[in-house]
């Protein structure tokens, strides 16, 4: 078998990836993905023995962050990117074997991902293929290992983010290092790993409570905003992904150029940020979710610049307008060099290709409404909690997540529209395209469709529901009236998933499909101890929800 890959939501026929990825991933670079991964896994193993021998190692503690993120599906394609990060890795892995031999500190039996090292470019490809997802024999402690693995994965892309922006926390890196060397561990136990998974969580709260702080800290805290999404006669520039900063930096630098700016995908809810409404030039959104991007860019004219996740791999129509950065790469693609020190990235090339270009062919026009993180929510409790105690609001239904390419999540479209009017969306993600231009109306002025944001900043759905707890006296979060529908696609989904269960929120739906790398007892433990359950058809789910108390 060539590769083997099942980390997302569309693995080869709801199973895996095994001679390419549907995501356009070649086996080679699934598996050198394999690889770098394991060798993050080594470094972890000897960063948590220095750890513990109060041994220091700046770079093991980004190390992780960065390598896991390329390994998130849609982030990096390109082969000699993968392999210049486990080049890195490996001397890495050595400095802290040395660091430990110098304080005599002993290393017995260190588990082959710590030991492993290679001399060769011939070296690594022959060990990639032999130590991903199937090296674990065992089904049950492989599917554990994945959903710990992969909840780590959106775990390091959220950190990733907070990180850029100056926010750190030494505690969620240890518990990085700690999971993955775990994933090492065959003296563990299932209970083992499932306390770890549950621990997962807890660390996904810290971390996307790290990322809401440095976010709002740094550009204010989101408010209701309506977004343009039609053009301007200008040209543009289309920026997507997830990084904030990457677009505070665009927009400095097209101020008065001439160059307009539009977001696409998960860059819509920067719209909302109150340090990004100054520029007359952040002009709205174009188009729509990810999966869309190959129509979308074509149309744009102008350069795009992808950020973070989800990028396709490119047409030939607009692949010579896309540039990469950060941690995101596809071979052949012009990338933009990271920050030295404090110097800003230098986004001259896409300003210079810019002002050849046409302006953006129309795909729409009109606006779309959010900014309802968690502050704006709760600037908002009073007439919110009235309108519930009213009856008004009957429940609040969170849809957040990821959209695909599935035509299985037009389910998604159509749940929403079918929700009752006494019924409330709070969405976060890219999975609120398909429902955000649906007009679904508004009760008593609250829009029925409240976004928090990006996937990131689900963490205002929680803060939301708890506060929602407080004031309605409520003693468990599963009294409130809200209802879980999650659409998934990628790791980061998982790591979200994981929060809300530690956070106790139990009777998720979990569609369009179930995690292909769950096994049968993995997906009974969870249904039985979470009452996680996938979807069925719109009509029988509703029946079942709404029902729900
Ligand atoms: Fe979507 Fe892609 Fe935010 Fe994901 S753009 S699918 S969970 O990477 O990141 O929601
Ligand atoms: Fe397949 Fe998803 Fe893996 Fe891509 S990331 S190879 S689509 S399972």
């Amino acid at each position: 078998m060539p590769m083997f890959c099942l980390q997302c939501q569309e693995t080869a026929g709801g199973k895996a990836c095994t001679k390419a990825g549907v995501c356009g991933k070649a086996a080679e670079v699934a598996n050198l993905q394999d690889l770098l991964l394991y060798v993050s896994k080594g470094i972890s193993y000897y960063s948590v023995i220095a750890g513990e021998n109060g041994i220091d190692n700046a770079l093991a503690q980004t190390y992780p962050v960065e390598s896991l993120f390329m390994t998130l599906t849609n982030v990096n394609f390109d082969k000699e990117a993968i392999i210049k990060k486990i080049r890195e890795g490996l001397r890495l892995k050595n400095s802290l074997q040395m660091q430990l031999q110098n304080k005599n500190i002993p290393i017995t039996n260190p588990p082959d991902a710590a030991a492993w090292t290679a001399n060769s470019d011939e070296d690594l490809e022959s060990k990639a293929v032999s130590v991903g997802v199937l090296a674990t024999e065992n089904e049950d402690v492989r599917s554990l290992r994945a959903l710990l693995t992969y909840g780590i994965k959106g775990m390091a892309a959220y950190y990733h983010h907070a990180f850029i922006l100056g926010f750190k926390d030494t505690e969620i890196i240890s518990f990085i290092h700690k999971a993955l060397a775990a994933t090492l561990d065959d003296c563990l136990t299932a209970d083992d790993l499932v306390a770890l998974i549950l621990e997962t969580g807890k660390y996904g709260v810290t971390t996307l409570a790290l990322l809401d702080q440095a976010n709002t800290t740094t550009y204010g805290s989101p408010e209701i905003t309506s977004v343009n999404t039609g053009v301007r006669q200008n040209p543009g520039i289309l920026i997507s992904g997830h990084d904030l900063k990457d677009l505070d930096e665009l927009l400095q630098q097209t101020e008065g150029t001439g160059v307009d700016v539009y977001t696409h995908g998960e860059m819509l809810p920067s719209h909302y940020y109150p340090a990004f409404k100054k520029y007359s030039h952040f002009v709205g959104n174009y188009g729509n979710a990810w999966w869309k991007q190959a129509e979308e860019f074509e149309k744009f004219n102008g350069p795009i610049l992808m950020t973070t996740n989800c990028l396709v791999p490119p047409k030939d129509s607009y692949k010579d307008r896309l540039f990469t950065t950060s941690i995101v790469g596809f071979e052949g693609i012009k990338h933009i060099p990271d920050r030295s020190g404090n110097e800003a990235k230098d986004f001259e090339a896409l300003i210079e290709m810019a002002k050849k270009c046409l302006s953006p062919t129309e795909l729409e026009s009109g606006n779309i409404v959010g900014g309802f993180a968690h502050q704006q929510v709760l600037a908002l409790a009073d007439k919110v909690i009235e309108a519930v105690k009213a009856g008004a609001i009957k429940k609040f239904v969170v849809m957040a997540g990821c959209d695909g390419r599935m035509k299985s999540r037009e389910y998604y479209a159509d749940f929403a529209a079918k929700l009752p009017q006494d019924t409330v969306i709070l969405t976060a993600g890219c999975a609120k395209y398909r429902y955000n231009k649906l007009n679904l109306g508004d009760i008593g002025g609250i829009p029925r469709v409240l976004d928090a944001g990006q996937c990131n900043d689900s963490y205002s759905l929680a803060v939301i529901a708890l506060k929602l707890k407080e004031v309605l006296g409520l003693e468990d979060i599963n009294q409130l009236p809200i209802i879980y529908n999650i659409a998934w696609y990628e790791q980061k989904a998982v790591l979200v998933l994981l929060a809300l269960l530690y956070l106790g929120v139990k009777n998720i739906r979990l569609g369009p499909t179930l995690p292909a790398f769950l096994s049968p007892n993995v997906v009974k433990l969870l249904v039985e101890t979470f009452g996680i359950g996938g979807i069925s058809s719109v009509e029988d789910d509703l029946a079942i929800m709404l029902r729900e108390e």
